[in-house]
């Protein structure tokens, strides 16, 4: 008996990080089952049937770096999205699998509780598919002992940081970490920016009086991040084991990055929007506005720097694109923004300013919409790299016969969407803000689908899929190159 798919695609042009090609696409119980040149499909039975009309069919996003229901972690305040709102903001931008952090508090001396109560926040919540880094604020003999549950428990990546009262590891400590996740294949995230440099220029502008939004920039001086970035690449290949160095943000430390690349070593760099789009002047806003843009490390100088990113995008320094959605409300003095304002600081206070920015649901199409990077380039950078990275592929982040789950966005066809200008409440997070606010949009998801099932329809209801639909993703060992030498690691003499 023929077979009755669940969906067809019809009349797209599907792209892949290796090609765009007019292909049709057939679905059944959740997985890409047929992938044929357009029109040989034939005359075959589908419960629904999609005219993509030209546009393009592309993997769903893949969004390595997402902070939900966190404590205070990063100055003074909580994240406004739970698991709930911050997947069904994921969901309506196109995002079909995120990864976010299990943070392990200093106080704390094991891995696997945090990860058993990251559990529960998610669980049954979910509109997107889902995975967890552990966040490593503790790395005592126990915790490096459970590394290997880690793996087992589908956990194959962690981040560490070398900034941040609450969390910043000294060398020895990351050292301790990245021998131990090279010995369980895990892959080791580093906030790169040098906590002692932020804390001296913090204390060196507040002895000035400089209290506003806009110092937040001029205590995280590019050099702390070229700095920590130079030293963690060097502790990585001393140990060597794969590193990402997270939300990269001047040309200095991209510059370290592709040196090292170039030498071979397994060295892996993320950025953001942020660093895309905003620069000092969004810091630099009358009176508070500026505290929508604080996060760390900061938007930098002029657009000269937003260029060398978008550069490091296209010629392949950064392995992945992902949102830092660090989500915190604005108008808000108990969780948000503006707790850090006080009748003795009516300016507020820049280092009690949570670090973050929300961005998950507008990432794809703010990067797409630019038109700077090939078609192919972007999935890879956005869905492909960030499955082959954390070891999700090729069930996420492809289009592949056989193998990849149907998480598929279908674009608008060139042309065919009227442009608007971004407004916050066009977003479905619970943040009262976005920092890309007026920015133009020329293009977005019409149609969403996670593991076959259409959970996006632009034109006819916007949100569409379920709440708990969204799945836990065990993940595998990363598919990019690990440790250059086998085996134990021996002391160098
Ligand atoms: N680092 C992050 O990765 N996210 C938000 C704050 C920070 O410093
Ligand atoms: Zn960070
Ligand atoms: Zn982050």
């Amino acid at each position: 008996m023929a077979t009755t798919y669940d969906i067809i695609i019809l009349n797209g042009i599907v792209v892949t990080d290796t090609e765009v090609a007019e292909l049709d696409v057939a679905i059944k119980d959740e997985k890409i089952v047929k992938i044929l040149k357009r029109g040989a499909l034939g005359d075959v039975k589908a419960t629904k049937t999609i005219d993509a009309e030209g546009g393009y069919v592309m993997p769903g996003g893949v969004d390595a770096h997402v902070h939900l229901d966190e404590p205070p972690l990063f100055g003074k305040g909580s994240t406004a999205d739970n698991y709930e709102s911050g997947s069904r903001s994921a969901i309506c931008g196109g995002t079909t699998t995120m990864v976010t952090f299990a943070p392990q508090r200093k106080s704390e001396d094991t891995l696997l509780d945090t990860l058993r109560d990251t559990h529960a926040k998610a669980k049954d919540t979910c509109y997107a598919d889902y995975s967890f880094h552990l966040l490593v604020g503790n790395p005592s003999a126990n915790a490096l002992s459970e590394f290997k549950t880690l793996r087992e428990e589908g956990v194959s990546s962690l981040k560490i940081y070398m900034t941040y009262e609450a969390l910043q590891l000294h060398d020895g400590q990351i050292l301790d970490v990245l021998l131990e996740a090279r010995r369980q294949n895990i892959t080791t995230m580093v906030h790169a920016e040098n906590g002692q440099v932020i804390d001296w220029m913090t204390a060196q502008l507040e002895k000035r009086n400089m209290f506003e939004p806009k110092y937040h920039g001029s205590s995280h001086p590019a050099m702390a991040e070229t700095e920590a970035t130079y030293r963690a690449i060097s502790l990585s290949e001393f140990i060597d084991t794969p590193i990402l160095i997270v939300h990269v943000s001047t040309p200095a430390a991209t510059a370290h990055i592709k040196q090292a690349q170039d030498r071979g070593l397994p060295i892996y760099a993320e950025t953001c929007p942020q660093y895309l789009f905003l620069t000092k002047n969004d810091l630099d806003k009358p009176g508070f506005e500026g505290a929508k843009c604080v996060c760390s490390p900061p938007p930098r100088e002029s657009e000269a720097d937003c260029d060398a990113i978008w550069d490091g995008l296209a010629n392949g320094t950064f392995t992945i694109l992902s949102s830092d959605h660090c989500p915190f409300r604005y108008n808000d003095n108990t969780t948000g923004k503006k707790t850090c304002i006080t009748d003795e600081y009516p300016v507020g206070r820049f280092k009690y300013i949570p670090n973050g920015c929300p961005g998950i649901e507008t990432r794809l199409s703010l990067a797409l919409g630019e038109e700077r990077l090939s078609l192919t380039k972007f999935v890879e950078v956005t869905s492909a790299n960030p499955a082959k990275l954390y070891g999700l592929w090729p069930r996420k982040g492809g289009i592949i016969e056989g193998e990849s789950d149907a998480d598929i966005n279908i674009w608008y066809p060139p042309g065919k969407m009227q442009q608007y200008q971004l407004k916050n409440e066009m977003l479905h997070h619970d943040v009262d803000y976005t920092p890309f606010e007026g920015r133009t949009v020329k293009q977005w998801p019409r149609w969403t689908l996670l593991r076959g099932k259409l959970v996006w329809d632009k034109e006819n209801g916007g949100l569409i899929g379920e709440k708990g639909y969204g799945q836990f993703v065990k993940r595998g060992v990363s598919s990019l190159k690990g440790p250059r030498v086998k085996g134990e690691w021996q002391i160098p003499l």
